[in-house]
C-alpha cells in the first residue's frame, strides 16, 4: 500500500466512531422524538422526574424496589459556574417501587452523604446496593474517594442511619472502592464485591456491618470494568459488570463458586456509541427475569450534548438451557416491558405514580430541598410526595388501568395558586375525554383540596392520561381516585 492509501485507511479507522455515533444520534433522535409524539411504542426510561443512573432492585413481597442514584438537574448543581459541566453531580440516593413493571411509584430520596457524618466531599454519592438481611434493610453506598459505607433501617423506605461512623472499606491508597454488591448465598454466607477497574471482594458477617476476611483483589476478568452485580441462579454464580469503558455494555461471568475462579462469558448487552456508560442490576420478579442497567436516552430526547444526565432502562432477560444469559438488545430496540397486572383506579393512586411524566417534577411534601446535600434532612423514611412544575401540554400517563364495569366519578386532591385544566383522557394524549376538571385557587400551594368530576365512557382496561392545560398559577397533584 502506499503512504498516501495507508494515511487514508488509518484516517478512515480514526473517524469510524464518530461516524457511527453521528449515525446513531440521527436514529436515536428519529426514533424518540417518534416515541414522544406517540407514532411508535418505544423502551424508553422507566423514569423522567429525575436523572438516574446505577439501579439496585430488590424485590420484597410483591413489590420491586428499585434504589438509584442521581444526577443532579443543572439547576440543582449548587456551584452556578458547574451547571454545564459534563462531570458527576451525584448527592443522594432515590427510591421507586412497582408491582406491575410499568407504573412505577417515587419515593424520592431516601438517603444522601449527608447520612454520613465522615463524608469529605459534598458531591460523590455512587452507585449503591441495598439487600434485606434478617429484617433489616442495608444500604452500600460508595462515596466516591472515601471508600464504602453502609446504612440501616427495619424498612426498604428508610429513615436510613450509619451504624458504623466510618467507612466499611476503604483503601486509602486509591480511588477503587466504588460499586458494591452484596449477595448472601444459601448456607448464610454473605459477599461483597465492588472496584473499577480491580475487582475486589470480601465476606461479611452475620451483622452485615464488619468484614469476616481480608480484601481479595481477583485476576483481572476479561471485559470488566466496575459496576459488578453479584447473584445465582439455579446452581451458577454470576458477576453482571459494566464492560470495559467506553462506551460500556453489561458483561458477565460466571463461576461454581461465590468466589470464583470466574469465567467472562460475553455480554447480556453489547456495547454500542448509543450509550457511554452501563451498570446492571437484575432481579426475578413475579415469574420473570429483568435485567436494569443505564443510559441517557432521557436527555437525548432534548441533546446529544455529553452531560452524566443518565436514565435507568429495564429489559426482560432470559436464560439458555446451559445457563448463559441470551444477549438483550439496546434498551430502544426491545419492545416495551408487558404489563403484571391491570393497576386498580378505584383506590387511591399517589400523583407520583406514573408510566411517563416528562417535564413533571416531584418532591416530599413538607421538605424544601432542591436535592443538594446542604438542604437535605437525614434520611426520612416514607413521606407523601406531590407532582409540580406543570406546563402547559404536560401529562401523566398510566399504562392498563382497569375500570371494569365502568368509572362514575374521579377526585384528585390538587393545590394551585390559580387554574389548571386536568382533561382525563383514553389510551393516548388526545384521546377520547372521560373527564374535566378545573383546579382552581385552594388558598396555598400547602393547602390541599379534593376536586372532583364526572366521569363518562370509562370501561374495561386502558392506558389513562391526565392532560394538563390552561394553566394560570402553579399546581401540586397529591393523589387521584375514581369512584364506581
Ligand atoms: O454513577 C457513578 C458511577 O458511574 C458508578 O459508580 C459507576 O458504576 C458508573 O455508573
Amino acid at each position: 500500500m502506499t503512504n498516501k492509501s495507508n494515511k487514508l485507511l488509518i484516517l478512515t479507522m480514526l473517524c469510524q466512531p464518530i461516524l457511527v455515533a453521528a449515525q446513531n444520534t440521527e436514529s436515536d433522535s428519529l426514533l424518540l422524538q417518534q416515541a414522544m409524539k406517540e407514532e411508535k411504542p418505544v423502551n424508553l426510561p422507566l423514569f423522567q422526574t429525575k436523572f438516574t443512573a446505577d439501579p439496585s432492585p430488590l424485590v420484597v413481597g410483591d413489590t420491586l424496589f428499585l434504589f438509584t442514584s442521581h444526577d443532579a438537574s443543572p439547576e440543582d448543581i449548587p456551584d452556578e459556574n458547574e451547571r454545564s459541566s459534563a462531570g458527576f453531580f451525584m448527592y443522594d440516593w432515590l427510591l421507586w417501587s412497582t408491582t406491575d413493571m410499568v407504573n412505577w411509584t417515587e419515593h424520592g430520596a431516601v438517603a444522601s452523604l449527608k447520612d454520613f457524618t465522615w463524608r469529605s466531599r459534598e458531591n460523590g454519592a455512587w452507585a449503591i446496593q441495598t439487600v434485606e438481611h434478617n429484617g433489616k434493610y442495608y444500604l452500600y453506598a460508595p462515596l466516591h474517594g472515601h471508600g464504602i459505607g453502609v446504612l440501616v433501617s427495619d424498612s426498604p423506605y428508610g429513615p436510613y442511619r450509619d451504624p458504623l461512623g466510618k467507612p466499611l472499606v476503604w483503601q486509602r491508597e486509591h480511588w477503587e472502592d466504588i460499586d458494591p454488591t452484596v449477595f448472601t448465598d444459601e448456607d448464610g454466607r454473605t459477599y461483597m464485591y465492588w472496584g473499577n477497574p480491580h475487582t475486589y471482594w470480601a465476606e461479611l458477617n452475620d451483622d452485615m456491618i464488619s468484614l469476616k476476611s481480608g480484601v481479595t483483589t481477583l485476576p483481572h476478568i476479561q471485559n470488566y470494568q466496575e459496576g459488578p452485580w453479584l447473584y445465582k441462579h439455579n446452581s451458577h454464580y454470576y458477576l453482571a459488570f459494566a464492560s470495559t469503558c467506553c462506551p460500556e455494555g453489561l458483561g458477565y461471568a460466571m463461576s461454581d463458586s461465590p468466589t470464583g475462579p470466574w469465567t467472562s462469558m460475553g455480554y447480556i448487552m453489547s456495547p454500542t456509541h448509543r450509550d457511554r456508560g452501563n451498570h446492571p442490576g437484575i432481579c426475578n420478579f413475579k415469574g420473570k427475569t429483568y435485567v436494569f442497567g443505564q443510559n441517557y436516552d432521557l436527555m437525548h430526547i432534548q441533546s446529544f450534548v455529553h452531560h452524566e444526565r443518565r436514565s435507568v432502562s429495564a429489559a426482560e432477560m432470559k436464560y439458555n438451557p446451559d445457563g448463559t444469559i441470551v444477549e438483550v438488545p439496546y434498551w430502544l430496540d426491545v419492545p416495551p416491558l408487558e404489563q403484571l397486572h391491570w393497576l386498580n383506579p378505584y383506590c387511591r393512586v399517589e400523583a407520583e405514580t406514573m408510566a411517563w411524566g416528562y417535564g413533571l417534577k416531584t418532591a416530599k411534601m413538607g421538605i424544601e430541598n432542591t436535592g443538594v446535600v446542604a438542604d437535605m434532612p437525614l434520611s426520612t423514611g416514607r413521606c407523601n410526595m406531590y407532582v409540580y412544575d406543570i406546563n402547559e401540554g404536560e401529562y401523566i400517563r398510566l399504562r392498563g388501568v382497569d375500570f371494569g364495569s365502568g368509572a362514575k366519578r374521579f377526585q384528585l386532591a390538587a393545590s394551585a395558586q390559580g387554574k389548571c385544566l386536568v382533561t382525563l383522557r383514553l389510551d393516548r394524549a388526545d384521546g377520547p375525554v372521560i373527564a374535566t376538571l378545573t383546579l382552581k385557587e385552594t388558598g396555598s400551594l400547602e393547602q390541599y383540596k379534593t376536586f372532583t368530576t364526572k366521569v363518562h365512557n370509562a370501561n374495561g382496561v386502558h392506558d389513562l392520561y391526565l392532560c394538563f392545560s390552561g394553566i394560570t398559577a402553579p399546581a401540586r397533584l397529591d393523589w387521584w381516585q375514581f369512584n364506581k
